[in-house]
């Protein structure tokens, strides 16, 4: 095939760009400008890669996976392309040689954030790892206009405000207005013959934006095709004319609401209607897509299960099994039975949460309404489960539709030929609750595949020092075979490795330590402990028990200020759902806290509090270097599997943490003297659930009395003590996380870890070992599960035959 390749300088090509794609002269550019003409420069290395890999797969004949998510949390895409592809000299060189700083021109990259979270982060480490390995893949998606809300804080208070990512031209994607599917919704369902017929009453036009995804060294580029509504007629001529320009627009602003803001997770108050749509319009999009690409080479339909393997991610795209079906049925013609089967031999799901709040359920009503079509073969696999359900003679009989709701973790289950958690607890935990009727039902559906992270991203993009220090050490191959690290092992008795490793952790620090200087205009000092907790703001991860153990040193400190306190800063990063108001109310006092202690001058440097508004992708990028303790703490069972631990374990970070999801595994990997471990299990947590009470834990626990108190009597919000009421009321009430009762455990690991901290070279040495044993968590590892165990698909990576 032809070379493609822009082999020129990237310098040529960056200006090149600047000239004719952003329309600039150098002395007139701004850093956005630099950044589009970098990103134009560098997307033009991918192009060769990526037609490379798509003509060997249709050479090849191969099978492809389709990894459909509602959300993929990319970040910033120019530095992990510029990585990806070993540009980042080259480029530093080009843009310096006008005067350009490349480390501004990257931050000016607003974040791809079309996610909520560990979810959405895990679907675009995923991408990462596919192309890595050299599988070929399509990750399919909505094209959100707007991404996850920032938030900001107006005294101590989250406040949202729409995000606006694609102000700036996004220079990574290719527009496809040619490749267009129509969605339908509602409307009328007729029988011809032995044929349905669906006639929608609305349609709207799914149409994809396509984004190379470099592997490693672009050996491999694979593509992110992401969804964006379309109306199918642009606007209405007649109102217009009349001068009626709100009617005239309405056809289009209908349609494009479909694709227009990402629903924020555990949002109770979203319009479900809404979230149906969004959720078909991208599923049915994506489905067409493939049986199309899958029908170019393929006559037999039959054959589908072998060429084709379908990932939902999570329950949002679990309306594929029946719209699959239907286009089997209802567009080819097979019959229900043959659809179904080859729909559950492409079908896999991932479960993400055990929260019975997180699965899915839909009005019968609502879904009739929205999916009349769908509803009808929604009761057929009922059926059919309720057949399997007879035959296996399990005699519990899970339903799809049940108490007027469809359930889309049974819908998902029943037509997946694999479904997985995320973790090794997690799945033991969904065969044993959520899913043990159905786990009696389909023995072998259930596995595990613990989930995992990038390397390029989390080590080698986001920690420059670790990975020249690890180069130095142990050569480059770390970088796509992470589990290399585990030769820094021996290291960790080496006094003179000990020290470069925490070298570059005191850097890592002092960049953090700049960082909050210049954006909050707070001074913390780099000496310190730095403990960091950061994640979606959930009662189930307990940022609650974090602030109060704050708020417990703080007044222990206070009263022996002149002890030998080890510093420590807690950072807090997060976003709470807009309707998820007890979570705004752990905010709102984690803020409080931080500002009484942080104005503390008999507290002085012993601790501080840091809660940078609008965490994000690139945010953790800063953080997660710097950390020297990782706040795992959820409440035991709750936590699925967790990617932040490994990322920080990754980064030399020693963990807290409960025995909750892969904090487990990677207690088994770093070993129980390099972490610390605190509070209930999952089991012991469930069989506290009996006759708990709240205020008996607390009239135990002294510390955590005391600070009850002062919350109550408003120490934290001096002139109004009932500002935090709701919190306290609700962990009185309803302590059904648990903090109460693990609050005194984690308060002694704690203690131990400032003790701990206090002996820097034994600190060093779990510090080390962290990242040495960590090599187990790479995402590489985890495609290769899938790859093998899910979807039977193998990488054509050195296959140039
Ligand atoms: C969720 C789970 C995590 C899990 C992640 C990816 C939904 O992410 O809660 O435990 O690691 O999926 O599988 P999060 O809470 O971070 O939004």
């Amino acid at each position: 095939m032809k070379d493609l390749k822009n082999t020129g300088s990237l310098a040529g090509a960056i200006e090149f760009h600047l000239a004719h794609s952003v329309g600039k002269t150098p002395d007139a550019a701004s850093i956005t400008d630099w950044r589009l003409a970098l990103s134009r420069a560098v997307r033009d290395k991918l192009v060769t890669p990526w037609f490379d890999a798509t003509h060997r797969t249709y050479a090849k004949d191969r099978k492809r996976v389709y990894y459909l998510s509602m959300e993929f949390l990319l970040g910033r895409i120019l530095e992990d392309a510029v990585n990806n592809l070993g540009l980042e000299e080259e480029a530093k060189e080009a843009l310096a040689a006008y005067g350009v700083n490349f480390a501004e021109v990257v931050n000016d990259e607003p974040d791809a954030a079309l996610g909520n979270g560990g979810l959405g982060r895990l679907a675009a480490c995923f991408l990462d790892s596919l192309s890595c390995l050299g599988i070929p893949a399509y990750g399919y998606g909505i094209r959100y206009a707007h991404g996850l809300f920032h938030q900001s804080f107006e005294d101590g208070r989250q406040v949202e405000m729409a995000e606006d990512w694609l102000r700036h031209q996004h220079n990574w994607e290719f527009e496809r207005s040619e490749c267009t599917y129509d969605i339908g919704f509602g409307g009328q369902v007729t029988e011809t013959g032995s044929r349905a017929q669906w006639t929608p009453s609305d349609v709207v036009m799914a149409q994809a934006y396509d984004t190379p995804v470099p592997g490693w060294q672009a050996s491999w580029t694979n593509t992110l095709r992401l969804w964006s509504a379309k109306p199918k007629k642009i606007f209405d001529l007649d109102p217009f004319n009349r001068g009626d320009y709100m009617q005239a627009a309405a056809p289009e602003v209908l349609a494009e609401t479909i694709s227009r803001v990402l629903y924020p997770d555990d949002s109770t108050e979203i319009g479900k209607e809404l979230r149906l749509k969004q959720e078909f319009f991208f599923t049915s999009a994506s489905l067409q897509d493939l049986m199309r690409r899958f029908l170019a080479h393929n006559g037999d339909l039959r054959a589908l299960p072998s060429k084709v393997a379908i990932q939902m991610n999570d329950t949002h795209p679990a309306i594929a099994g029946p719209e699959l079906i239907r286009q089997l049925t209802d567009i080819h013609g097979l019959s229900f039975e043959d659809a179904f089967d080859i729909a559950q031999g492409t079908l896999n799901y991932t479960n993400h949460t055990l929260l019975p709040e997180a699965l899915e359920a839909w009005d019968v009503g609502l879904m009739t309404k929205v999916l009349p079509r769908h509803m009808q073969l929604i009761e057929r696999i009922d059926d059919r489960l309720s057949r399997d359900v007879k035959k296996s003679e399990t005699g519990v009989a899970p339903r799809i539709v049940d108490n007027g709701s469809v359930n889309m973790g049974t819908l998902a289950f029943t037509c997946a030929r694999r479904v997985n958690g995320v973790s090794a607890l997690h799945t033991d935990l969904m065969k044993q609750t959520v899913f043990s009727d159905l786990h009696a039902v389909y023995p072998d559906r259930i596995l595990n595949q613990t989930n995992g992270v990038t390397p390029r991203r989390w080590v080698h993009g986001c920690n420059p020092g670790l990975r020249t220090l690890l180069n130095e050490t142990i050569g480059t191959g770390w970088v796509n075979d992470l589990e290399q690290l585990e030769q820094l092992t021996p290291l960790a008795d080496d006094a003179a490795f000990r020290i470069r490793f925490m070298a570059v952790k005191q850097e890592n620090k002092q960049r953090l330590v700049d960082w909050v200087a210049e954006t909050m205009g707070v001074q913390i000092s780099p000496d310190a402990m730095f403990d960091i907790q950061i994640k979606r703001i959930h009662e189930y991860k307990r940022q609650l028990m974090n602030a109060l153990e704050t708020a417990a040193l703080a007044n222990a400190i206070r009263r022996a200020p002149d002890e030998d306190w080890t510093p420590r800063v807690k950072f807090f990063g997060g976003k709470a759902a807009p309707a998820y108001l007890d979570a705004k109310n752990i905010i709102w006092l984690i803020n409080d806290i931080a500002k009484s202690v942080n104005e503390d001058p008999v507290i002085g440097d012993r601790l501080k509090v840091i809660y940078p508004p609008n965490y994000n992708v690139s945010m953790a990028e800063i953080l997660i270097p710097a950390a020297d303790l990782s706040e795992q703490i959820s409440t035991a069972g709750k936590e699925a599997s967790g990617t932040g631990n490994m990322k920080f374990a990754l980064n030399g970070a020693v963990t807290i943490g409960t025995l909750d999801g892969a904090n487990v595994e990677i207690r088994d990997h770093v070993g129980e003297d390099n972490i610390y471990i605190f509070g209930m299990t999952a089991d012991q947590v469930q069989a506290a659930r009996d006759g708990y009470v709240t205020q008996a834990h607390i009239d135990r626990s002294p510390v955590l009395k005391e600070v009850i108190e002062q919350i109550q009597t408003g120490f934290y919000s001096p002139g109004e003590p009932n500002r935090h009421r709701p919190v306290l009321e609700k962990l009185l009430r309803d302590d059904y996380f648990m903090v109460a009762a693990d609050f005194d455990a984690y308060w002694d690991a704690q203690r131990q870890v400032d003790q701990g901290f206090a002996d820097r070279d034994a600190w060093a040495r779990m510090a080390v070992l962290n990242t040495a044993r960590s090599g187990w968590f790479s995402s590489d590892r985890t495609i290769k599960g899938y790859a093998r165990d899910v979807w039977g698909v193998e990488s054509l990576l050195g296959d140039t035959t």
